[in-house]
């Protein structure tokens, strides 16, 4: 009996230290960014943040909303917090949250509490959600400015802008009403050391797991059984959750961008695109990896590998220091271009395919975005041209400097029955996605270990 109790401690003490990733930030890191938000607004201006209620129908549990949680560290649904950074000491962070309530809470999970918003998350004062309507007058008063962020709860934000508007109503002059979260994606840009070592963590973990799906797969296996392998991993190795639906699908589901259903039987011969990762402490990874279900390409599945992954390897050698963001997609896309026309895929010349935009046929989608608390993270990417995709993606001016992290992911899709190209291209999908730190020595590839390179790819699928 004694022996049995040491063993099941041993069990749980060897688990706790494998997923054992780079500790939760504590309270200073949520009020550095508090005091950081203060320097960049206005004097008298106050900030009201909303975390979103839980959705009631049980499909999915709650996720903290990135910008609540990353000036507060407040992690429960259904608060709001309320900042007046000019205000008197003792009067600069309000809390407002769900009151204990054993009654609700074994429904629903532990709170903090009024008490526990004021102890463990530093406000100044804390109220129950029901006494914001009451409270909120006096907070806003006097405030020359609202910035707010509403977590698409449109329902808070009028009536709160509205409330806003009648106080101001009553001054000289009309006041302005901001989304926060311009500012607050300033900050979240550039990722300090806790925030790099939780996206290494966040990364470590998917690269284990796509490992572990190239191995599994095989034909007459369901994409489903690819899925379940990544998801098994990311939760056993500490994750909350996976950090975007995953996207498994081969053959005629390969040249589907984000295919979502994940149950199809593989075949032989037919490539698979497994788009999953995991998220770490709230920190996103973004990984894909392209293979063949066989274990071994075929001339054409090859051709196009090779294409996707010389494009990416170019994109990524853009991903420096002063380099412009769209740098990284104009690389990609003349590779890819140019291995199109090469393989006779696509017709013309480089600059009359780039004009009539055919490219986009078989090459749908940009090839890098932010990455952080957010798969597609917060931070500008200073578009020259908003209102046009392609356009968009080719004058994205943002400068990269260290510290930020995005992802390069050229892609390359065939679809069946695709005009007067051979049937032999058909439902071959590629796509090739790493997250990578921008360093002062160039770009550093976070998950370039899981295996990518044809030879590793074929080696580590043949294990069995
Ligand atoms: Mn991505």
């Amino acid at each position: 009996m004694r022996i049995l109790t040491l063993l099941v401690a041993l069990a749980a003490c060897s688990s706790a230290l494998a997923s054992a990733g780079p500790p939760a930030p504590g309270p200073d890191w949520f009020a550095s960014h508090r005091a950081a938000l203060a320097a960049k607004l206005p004097p008298d201006a106050v900030v009201v943040l909303r975390a979103p209620s839980e959705s009631e129908d049980l499909l999915d549990a709650y996720r903290p909303d990135s910008n609540f949680w990353y000036l507060t560290g407040f992690s429960e649904p259904d608060a709001i917090a309320v900042f007046r950074p000019g205000a008197l000491e003792g009067k600069r962070y309000t809390l407002f949250v769900k009151p204990k309530s054993w009654a609700e809470e074994r429904w629903t999970g532990r709170r903090a509490g009024v008490e526990g918003a004021k102890s463990e998350f530093r406000a100044d004062a804390a109220y129950p959600m029901a006494d914001f309507q009451k409270e909120s007058r006096a907070l806003l008063a006097g405030a020359k400015a609202l910035y707010y962020a509403d977590a698409r709860d449109k329902d808070f934000r009028e009536k709160l802008v509205s409330a806003w508007q009648a106080l101001a109503a009553a001054g000289p002059e009309p006041l302005p009403a901001l989304d926060v979260a311009p500012l607050l994606g300033q900050m979240r840009f550039v990722k300090d050391a806790a925030e790099i070592a939780t996206l290494r963590e966040a990364v470590r973990l998917s690269v284990e797991a796509h490992r572990a799906a190239l191995t599994r797969a095989r034909p007459g296996l369901n994409e489903g059984v690819l899925k379940a392998v990544m998801v098994e991993r990311c939760l056993a190795g500490g994750s909350a959750r996976m950090a975007y639906a995953p996207i498994v699908g081969s053959g005629p589901n390969s040249v589907i961008l984000h295919y979502p259903d994940a149950n199809r039987t593989m075949l032989a011969g037919e490539m698979i695109v497994n788009d999953t990762a995991c998220e770490y402490g709230l920190y996103a990874a973004d990984v894909t990896r392209s293979y063949p279900v066989s274990g071994t390409f075929s001339p054409e599945q090859r051709a196009l590998y090779a294409i996707v992954l010389a494009a990416q390897k170019a994109g990524i050698a853009k991903a420096v220091p002063g380099a412009r963001h769209h740098d990284i997609q104009d690389a990609a896309y003349e590779v890819i271009v140019d291995g199109l026309l090469k393989l006779g895929l696509l017709k013309g010349t480089r600059e009359e395919v780039k004009t009539s935009r055919s490219f986009a046929a078989f090459f749908p989608h940009g090839v890098s975005h932010w990455l952080g608390l957010d798969v597609h993270d917060a931070g500008s990417y200073e578009f020259g041209d908003p209102t046009d995709r392609w356009t968009r993606y080719f004058s994205s001016n943002a400068t990269l400097r260290p510290g930020m992290v995005l992802t390069v992911e050229p892609g390359i899709y065939i679809p069946a029955k695709s005009e007067g190209v051979d049937p032999k291209w058909w439902n071959i999908g590629v796509r090739i996605e790493d997250d990578v730190l921008v360093t002062e020595k160039g770009p550093e590839c976070l998950s370039c270990e899981a295996p990518r390179e044809i030879a590793d790819v074929e080696k580590a699928m043949a294990v069995h």
